[in-house]
């Protein structure tokens, strides 16, 4: 045990905190780590170009582009993350033996991702994946007018839910599956009603499988507006918010999916007040939805904040949701990782009753004092600490390996 942590157990302690049990909390958090970081959201289907109103930029050598190769640059950011966490893979991962049309995708065509994530202890998350496809060219899926890709994509949607539910089954911890659509309009829309019914008819099509709740479960993820679709959205936050209500799903909130005014942190204890689940994509939106790589930075924080102070860790659903091809991919993996859990760690290091209990008796003096002096509390010793304990680098120097890794690996391809 470091003096240095030491000191910062005693200073955490006088505060009513204890260390111990943050790390001990924070140690049994699975994020789910998106697996398209590590190939530009391309998948193995071969299908060309990203489409759906979603992009990356940057062309930082070493992309994975195959199922070995990402395998094998998930083991090496795994290797640098503390914690067993899950993958969340889209159905554009398959590792099928035979040409697989996504609309007749089976568990089997998953089998060897099962496989990687039953010798790792890692659970698995899944989407359908409605774009890249030349029955999405249009970036019409589940709303289109036409009703031959409505039916596509509807088949797709269904068969994703049996794999996600695969993955539950066999892993022994639940699976999200999670639905998000392009769909959406370039100019005003003559029509925006015509749309949301056919989606919604869709999507009851969908639902109206019963499958395994005790290891399946459901979410749709909705969006503002997708480049290319900046008018419209078929899949609004309203249309989702009641839909997943109505129905007893989850309703999964990307946070760059909004008004960039608008922040995640403060919907989230609005949302659980109302359902049991929440999901979360945890991104960064600079600007627009940017997708860049998580960062320590104020709404992180407040999120997992949130989430912890309703006491919701749970509930909550947390993923990650970037692309960034102008990095070294396994570097931003660790990178959005780490600081997600470091936001977990703050937040499990915050005497929140106290802080409320400011609130409640209108002291907002104290309040804010104590919210200002607690961003210069020690942890940053804990963490070092539990990355320590966790038998994972402390600090920087994980980032050695990450550049030995890319001299010997991802440069040769
Ligand atoms: C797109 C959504 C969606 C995708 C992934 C690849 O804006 O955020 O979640 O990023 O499914
Ligand atoms: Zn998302």
């Amino acid at each position: 045990m470091s003096t240095c942590y030491e000191s910062a157990r005693e200073l955490y302690a006088a505060l009513g905190v204890d260390t111990e049990k943050a790390m001990e909390q924070l140690s049994g958090v699975k994020i789910s780590l998106h697996c398209w970081q590590g190939d530009d959201v391309l998948g193995f289907e071969n299908t060309g170009s990203l489409s759906g109103g979603i992009a990356t930029t940057g062309n930082y050598p070493g992309r994975a582009r195959n199922f070995d190769e990402l395998t094998a640059d998930l083991d090496e950011a795994l290797k640098l993350i503390p914690g067993r966490h899950k993958i969340n893979l889209h159905a554009s991962y398959s590792v099928a033996d035979r040409p697989v049309e996504r609309n007749s995708l089976i568990p089997a065509d998953f089998s060897a991702w099962v496989d990687y994530a039953k010798d790792r202890g890692l659970g698995l998350d899944f989407n359908p994946t409605l774009f890249s496809h030349p029955m999405a060219e249009d970036s019409l899926t589940l709303s289109s007018p036409d009703p031959a890709k409505r039916r596509y994509w509807i088949d797709h949607c269904k068969c994703s839910r049996k794999i996600a539910e695969s993955f539950g089954k066999a892993l022994g911890q639940p699976a999200l599956d999670n639905i998000w659509i392009p769909d959406g309009y370039k100019e005003v829309p003559a029509d925006r009603l015509g749309p949301r019914m056919r989606l919604k008819e869709s999507l009851d099509e969908i639902f109206s499988e019963k499958l395994d709740g005790s290891v399946l479960y459901d979410s749709v993820e909705s969006k503002v507006f997708g480049l290319g679709l900046e008018a419209y959205t078929v899949g609004s936050h309203e249309f989702y918010m009641n839909y997943a209500a109505k129905n007893g799903l989850l309703c999964l909130l990307d946070n760059g999916h909004y008004h960039p005014t608008e922040m995640v942190s403060d919907k989230i204890p609005a949302m659980l007040l109302f359902s049991e689940k929440l999901a979360l994509h945890v991104t960064r939106p600079m600007r627009w939805d940017s997708d860049h790589v998580v960062r320590f930075d104020d709404e992180v924080r407040e999120i997992a904040a949130e989430i912890v102070r309703c006491g919701a860790l749970d509930r909550v659903f947390i993923g990650l949701d970037y692309f960034d091809a102008s990095l070294n991919r396994v570097a931003a993996w660790v990178i959005g990782m780490r600081n997600m859990q470091k936001a977990l760690l703050t937040a499990l290091l915050t005497p929140h009753a106290r802080l409320k209990s400011y609130q409640d008796e209108g002291d907002f003096t104290s309040m804010l004092a104590m919210q200002e002096e607690l961003k210069f509390y020690p942890f940053a010793a804990v963490w070092d600490e539990f990355c320590e304990r966790q038998g994972v680098p402390v600090r920087e120097s994980w980032l050695a390996e990450v550049r030995r890794y890319e001299k010997d690996v991802l440069l040769k391809r």
